[in-house]
C-alpha cells in the first residue's frame, strides 16, 4: 500500500473527550506511525460557527494542540496547525461554496441537529460548515480523512464537491476524491447518561463524558455512575439489542483493550455490571491517565505549543499556496 495523504481536524470547543479519542485521534496516531503524510488541524474557523468567547477560544486552541501532542502526534512527523492562521481555507471555502448546491447542504443532518428548532437564528457559517470542511481537505490533496462516524455525511459532500469541480472545469483528477477512514465497529461513542446521544463536548452534564484531562478518580466515578439497565450482563450480540448504554460501554471496552467481543462475553459471563465497570475503569485509566498528565504538563508551557503551531502553519501555508494558485487559475482569476 502506498503512502496516504491524511487530513483531519478537531474543533477547539472545549475539553476533548473519549469519543474524540476513540473516533478520531487514536486513528490519527496510528496513521502517522504507519509513515503516512499527515496534517492535523485545530479547526478554529469551524468553532466560530457558534458563538465563542475570544479569550477562551485562544486557550482552547492551545489545549487542543496540547491534546494532539499528548496523544502521540509528533510535530516532527506530522503537520499540526490552526486553521485561521492559513487564509487559503477561507478563500477556497468561498470558491467551493459557488460549486456546492443548496440541495446538498439542505440534507446535512448535523446542521439540523445543531441548529435545533430555531434554524432561522443559526449562523450562515453553521449551514455552510461542510463546505469549509471540503476546502480543508481538498486544499491539501488529502486522499484519506480519519473521522468519527458522525462526520461521514460531510465527507460525502466533500467528495461530491470535488467531483463536480473536476467535471465543471473539465479537469479530471484536479481534486482528489477523499476516502473516509471510519472505524468499522463502535465508531460513535455515546453519552454515558443516554446511549442514544453522542458523547459531546457541549453536553451540559459532565457525567455524560470522560474528558481526556480527567483524573483517575473522576474516571472511576463517572464509570460507576454511567447508566446501565436492570438486565443481566449480555452473553451474545443478540442480548445487546435495544440496550444502547450497555452496547456503548462494551464498545469503549473493546476499542481500548483490542479484545474481541466473544472473548469479552466469556470473560464477564455470570458477572455483574459493577465488576465489568471496575475492569472498564481500569482500562480507561490506563489509557487516559498518561495523556491527562501530559496535557497538564504541556499546558504549563504555552510558548512551546505556540511554536509547534507556528511551525505547522508555515508548512501548511507553503503547501496550500501552491494549490490555491491553481484553483484560482481554473476560475479565470
Ligand atoms: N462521540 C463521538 N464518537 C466518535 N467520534 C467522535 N467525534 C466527536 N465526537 C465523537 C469525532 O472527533 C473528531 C473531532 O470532532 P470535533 O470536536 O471537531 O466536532 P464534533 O463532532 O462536533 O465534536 P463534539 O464533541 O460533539 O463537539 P461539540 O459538542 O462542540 O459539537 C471528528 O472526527 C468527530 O467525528
Amino acid at each position: 500500500m502506498g503512502v496516504k495523504k491524511i487530513f483531519s481536524g478537531v474543533q477547539p470547543t472545549g475539553n476533548l473527550h473519549l469519543g474524540n479519542y476513540i473516533g478520531a485521534i487514536k486513528n490519527f496516531v496510528d496513521l502517522q506511525n504507519q509513515n503516512n503524510e499527515c496534517i492535523f488541524c485545530v479547526v478554529d474557523l469551524h468553532a466560530v460557527t457558534v458563538k465563542q468567547d475570544p479569550k477562551i477560544l485562544k486557550q482552547n486552541v492551545r489545549e487542543t494542540a496540547a491534546t494532539f501532542l499528548a496523544c502521540g502526534i509528533d510535530p516532527k512527523k506530522s503537520i499540526i496547525f490552526n486553521q485561521s492562521s492559513v487564509s487559503a481555507h477561507s478563500e477556497v471555502s468561498w470558491l467551493l461554496s459557488c460549486v456546492a448546491r443548496m440541495g446538498w447542504l439542505n440534507r446535512m443532518t448535523q446542521f439540523k441537529e445543531k441548529a435545533g428548532k430555531d434554524k432561522e437564528k443559526a449562523s450562515v457559517g453553521l449551514y455552510i460548515y461542510p463546505v469549509l470542511m471540503a476546502a480543508d481537505i481538498l486544499l491539501y490533496d488529502a486522499t484519506h480523512v480519519p473521522v468519527g462516524e458522525d462526520q461521514k455525511q460531510h465527507l460525502e459532500l466533500a467528495r461530491d464537491i470535488s467531483k463536480k469541480f473536476n467535471t465543471d472545469f473539465n479537469a479530471p483528477d484536479f481534486f482528489k476524491i477523499p476516502e473516509p477512514l471510519i472505524q468499522k465497529n463502535f465508531a460513535r461513542i455515546m453519552s454515558l447518561k443516554d446511549g442514544n446521544k453522542k458523547m459531546s463536548k457541549s453536553d451540559p452534564s459532565e457525567l455524560s463524558r470522560i474528558n481526556l484531562t480527567d483524573s483517575d478518580l473522576e474516571i472511576i466515578n463517572k464509570i460507576k455512575k454511567a447508566k446501565t439497565d436492570t438486565g443481566s450482563f449480555p452473553t451474545s450480540v443478540n442480548n445487546l439489542k435495544s440496550r444502547p448504554e450497555i452496547e456503548n460501554l462494551i464498545g469503549i471496552y473493546l476499542s481500548l483493550s483490542g479484545n474481541k467481543i466473544d472473548h469479552l462475553f466469556s470473560e464477564f459471563k455470570d458477572k455483574n455490571f459493577s465488576f465489568f465497570k471496575e475492569k472498564l475503569s481500569d482500562i480507561i485509566v490506563k489509557k487516559i491517565s498518561p495523556i491527562s498528565k501530559e496535557i497538564k504538563r504541556l499546558n504549563q508551557d504555552p510558548s512551546y505549543i505556540d511554536q509547534v503551531l507556528e511551525d505547522g502553519s508555515q508548512k501548511a501555508y507553503e503547501l496550500s499556496s501552491r494549490k490555491i494558485k491553481d484553483i484560482k487559475k481554473k476560475f479565470g482569476f
